[in-house]
Formats: structure tokens, C-alpha cells, sequence
């Protein structure tokens, strides 16, 4: 999962494009990068880190120009170093610069395509380089001169039909503007607004509604999928539907804990989607238990806490904090002659014990993955003298990775997979476990004013939408990611080597 962003506007866009990536940073803290298109030349700064880190006063200066494109990163499989920080860039045709959010699950093909037949060189294993490429390759087919509209959108086609997985994009054409697009089953979030200046109108494009809403810009809609829209350095706007079939099945992790809660997806409120989840969670439980007998509803901060308040309004019992997060958290440091040690769950969370003393307590958290934390905040709720701890996901087990830009753990890395509640239960240590069931999520997300029926779901049923997944697929990222975090701790392991011998 990553954030991404474009503005075409009437004065210098950096300024913009950093408080848009701090608006999203929710969405990625691993690297950051803008570039900024100024009289023909183009001004790139990326690495690692968060926004505030990476951009100085000096980096700042130096992004001049009224159209940029950014973007902010999550690790994913094998992305860590800075030279994988986006946006990418290729010298031709025009200089395009190019932001993604999402993965594609063709890559290794395309690869090949781009270097055997495109005659192309790809300088990273990212594939947002790789689709970079592609859409370079299928504009400079166009053979113009200047770009219109038409050729970018055909262009953007070419891409459609090439490309195959989720994908939210910014790309600038260096001089002539910036464009969006988003994959023909819209899986992963876009928008676009306006804001209106003394110099006239200018445009943003960014993954969620939020950083519209900080920065003063008014949401027009988000893309539909398939859809592009292109803005003129100058700024005129264009929209074009570029998928030949084009059917809307939006990520529903999003709503269940990526997105930022005062974000508008697709026309849905994430909040009041989360709202929906605690009202059918409390339906489950007083389905499941009409004589339950919890005595305090506490949610695990922070994403859980909105469908943890409406789960205890609806039935009717005390909603508490009981966790204090700390937000200044600080990174892990490997000293000389100390082991590499994992951050706790201790030093991020504390529990105010008097609201578990004696009590029979329903923690509630967004869902379940690894279940490494949840089982360490239950040990910390008996420590405080929980009676019972019970224990809510709002989002129903998940059992399959994602394929589709979320970093998320291999299969056998998921305590659901293969595995049945009750066994989930016992090994996270819950007296009780509820999980949100499927139908209901969906109902929670898409059954509000505005429907929709379809979502990507695969983590919950393995069902991919992009139709071209299959065992030797999932065993091949299972691999990947396998070797990615064995190769992370080898690093480690060398750089402690280093410092004790
Ligand atoms: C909460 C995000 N949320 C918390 C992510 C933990 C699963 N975990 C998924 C719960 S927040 S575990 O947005 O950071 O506040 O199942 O792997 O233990």
C-alpha cells in the first residue's frame, strides 16, 4: 500500500505535494519522493524515511514548478532500498516521471516484454519502473512530437492491456501535464478535485479524499475504473473511460483499516462504513450469545475505536479506553553487542488496569493477521486482572495474501489460515473470539446510500478478481517474501557481526 498525489496548479506545487504526503502518510512510512516539472527541466527528491525526514529546507528549494507528482512508500517484498523510492523516471519520450499505488501480477512478463521486445533497460525489481516503462513505451508508439490528450489516453489503453493487477497512478509528462489512471476493476483508491485561486483553478489527484479536504481542494469524484483523467500544464481538464470492460470491485481493506476514517472512497465514508461494522458485529454477538455477559467494550487504538463504539452502543454496554498508545514511538537502534530486539507491543501500548480489574472485557481490533499482537494485548488485559477476555475482529479471518499492493504476510504466515476460529481462539489466548462474517462486511461497506455489491476480498476468500491467479502464483510471491525477510535478517545479522567483531 502506498499514497500517491499530483497537482497542476498556479504557483509553486511543492509546498502542496508535501502537506498531500503528509496527509497520507497513513498509507506508507518507508520512503518518500516528489518531483516537480519546472520550464521543461525536471527536480527529484526521494529516499527513505517520512516525509518530514526526507524533505529539508534545501530539498525544498530546490522543487520549483506549478505541476509535481509524489508519492509515499510501504515496504513491500524486496522494496527497501532508496533506490526503489518512487517516483521513477525515464528520459523518454518527453521525460515522464511516474507514481504507483498497487502491484502488478504480471511483472515477470511484462519485464521480459519491456526487454526483449521493447528494447528497453529497467533499472529496479520495482514494478511501478516496470509499468513506467510500458506507458512510456506505448506514448512514444503514438510518434509525436507533442502529445495531445488522445495519445496519452490511448496510451493509457495500451497499458490497460498489458498490465495486468491493482494499480492507482500519477505519471507527468514532462511540459505538457500530469495524468491519473486507475486498473479497469478499480482496486485500489483515486481521486481528483479543484480548488479555485486569484490565478485560476488547480487540480489535485491523490489516492484518498483526505488530502483534497486539508489542502482547500473540493472532490470532483473519484476515477472510475478503467478511467484517466489528464490535466494540461496549462490546466485543462480531461476525463476518458480507456478499459474496454471495466467493472468496479474496490478493495474492501481499505475501509477495514488502510484508509483514514474521514476519507470518501468510491462515495462511501470510511467512517461510517467502520460505524456499520461495530452494528453488525453487535448483531453477531447477541446472535451468538443473547446472555452474554461483558461488561466493558475496549477497542485497540486506533483504527478500531469507530466500529468499536457503535459494537457497544448497540449493545448497550460501556465503551472505555482501556489502552494508552504512545504516538512518539522511537526506532529500534542496534548497539554494539546487543541482539536486534523487537519493539514490543509493551513500549507502543500501556493498559489503564482499572478498567479490567474483575471485568469480563471484549476487545475489539480491525482484524486479525498475524496474531502476534492481538495475543500479546490479551496477555496485557489478564495482566490487569481481565475476569474473561474476549476478543472482536472487525473484519472477518483473514486466510490468503494479498496480491494487490497490501503488505501483507505469505499464507502460512496468517494464524487463520487452515486454521478454524475456535483454533485461532487458543492460540491467541481468547475466552471468546468473534470474527466479522464476510456477507456482513460487505453489506457494512456497500449497503450504505451509495451500493456496492462486488469488493476485492480475496485476503478473506481467496477469490482474486483479476482472474490470473493461481497456486503457482501464490507459491511463488510465498517465495519471494520468504526470501525478502530471510535476506532482512541475514543484513541485520551482518551489520551485528560488524559491530562485535
Ligand atoms: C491498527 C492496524 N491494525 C491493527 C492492523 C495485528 C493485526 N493488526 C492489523 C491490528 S492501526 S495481528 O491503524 O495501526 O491503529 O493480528 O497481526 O496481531
Amino acid at each position: 500500500m502506498c499514497g500517491i498525489v499530483g497537482i497542476v496548479g498556479k504557483s509553486n506545487v511543492n509546498q502542496a505535494l508535501y502537506d498531500a504526503l503528509t496527509v497520507l502518510q497513513h498509507r506508507g512510512q518507508d520512503a518518500a519522493g516528489i518531483v516537480t516539472s519546472h520550464d521543461g527541466r525536471l527536480f527529484l527528491r526521494k529516499d527513505n524515511g517520512l516525509v518530514r525526514d526526507v524533505f529539508h529546507q534545501r530539498h525544498m528549494q530546490r522543487l520549483v514548478g506549478h505541476m509535481g507528482i509524489g508519492h509515499v512508500r510501504y515496504p513491500t517484498a524486496g522494496s527497501s532500498t532508496s533506490a526503489e523510492a518512487q517516483p521513477f523516471y525515464v528520459n523518454s519520450p518527453y521525460g515522464i516521471t511516474l507514481a504507483h499505488n498497487g502491484n502488478l501480477t504480471n511483472v515477470e512478463q511484462l519485464a521480459k516484454e519491456i526487454y526483449e521486445s521493447d528494447l528497453r533497460h529497467v533499472n529496479t525489481s520495482s514494478d511501478s519502473e516496470v509499468m513506467l516503462n510500458v506507458f512510456a513505451h506505448e506514448l512514444a508508439q503514438r510518434g509525436k512530437l507533442q502529445p495531445t490528450e488522445e495519445d496519452v489516453f490511448a496510451a493509457v489503453t495500451d497499458v490497460h492491456n498489458r498490465c495486468v493487477g491493482g494499480y492507482s497512478v500519477v505519471a507527468m509528462i514532462t511540459g505538457y501535464g500530469i495524468v491519473g489512471f486507475r486498473d479497469p476493476h478499480g482496486i485500489r483508491p483515486i481521486v481528483f478535485g479543484q480548488r479555485h485561486t486569484d490565478e485560476g483553478v488547480e487540480y489535485m489527484i491523490a489516492s484518498e479524499s483526505v488530502s483534497l479536504d486539508v489542502l482547500g481542494f473540493t472532490l470532483i469524484r473519484d476515477l472510475a475504473p478503467g478511467e484517466a483523467v489528464y490535466i494540461t500544464e496549462d490546466g485543462k481538464l480531461y476525463t476518458r473511460q480507456c478499459a474496454t470492460n471495466p467493472s468496479l470491485t474496490p478493495c474492501i481493506f481499505e475501509h477495514v483499516y488502510l484508509a483514514r476514517p474521514d476519507s470518501i472512497i468510491d462515495g462511501i465514508s470510511v467512517y461510517k462504513a467502520r460505524l456499520r461494522m461495530g452494528e453488525k458485529l453487535a448483531d453477531k454477538i447477541l446472535r451468538e450469545r443473547p446472555e452474554h455477559d461483558i461488561d466493558v467494550v475496549i477497542p485497540i487504538p486506533d483504527t478500531s475505536r469507530t466500529a468499536a463504539l457503535e459494537l457497544a452502543n448497540h449493545l448497550g454496554v460501556k465503551f472505555r479506553e482501556g489502552f494508552v498508545k504512545n504516538r512518539y514511538i522511537g526506532r529500534t537502534f542496534i548497539m554494539p553487542g546487543q541482539a536486534a530486539r523487537k519493539k514490543s507491543v509493551r513500549q507502543k501500548l500501556n493498559a489503564i488496569e482499572l478498567e479490567f480489574r474483575g471485568k469480563n472485557v471484549m476487545l475489539v481490533d480491525d482484524s486479525i493477521v498475524r496474531g502476534t499482537t492481538c495475543k500479546q494485548i490479551i496477555q496485557m488485559a489478564r495482566e490487569a486482572g481481565a475476569k474473561n477476555v474476549y476478543f472482536c475482529s472487525a473484519a472477518p479471518a483473514v486466510r490468503y495474501p494479498n496480491v494487490y499492493g497490501i503488505d501483507m504476510p505469505s499464507a502460512h504466515e496468517l494464524i487463520a489460515h487452515n486454521r478454524t476460529t475456535q483454533e485461532v481462539a487458543d492460540l491467541i489466548g481468547a475466552d471468546w473470539l468473534i470474527y466479522q462474517d464476510l456477507p456482513d462486511l460487505i453489506e457494512a461497506v456497500g449497503g450504505g446510500k451509495i451500493k456496492i455489491e462486488q469488493f476485492d476480498c480475496a485476503v478473506f476468500d481467496g477469490k482474486y478478481v483479476t482472474g490470473d491467479i493461481d497456486e503457482a502464483y501464490l507459491n511463488r510471491i510465498e517465495n519471494a517474501r520468504n526470501d525478502a525477510s530471510k535476506a532482512k535478517t541475514q543484513a541485520v545479522s551482518a551489520i551485528i557481526d560488524l559491530y562485535n567483531n
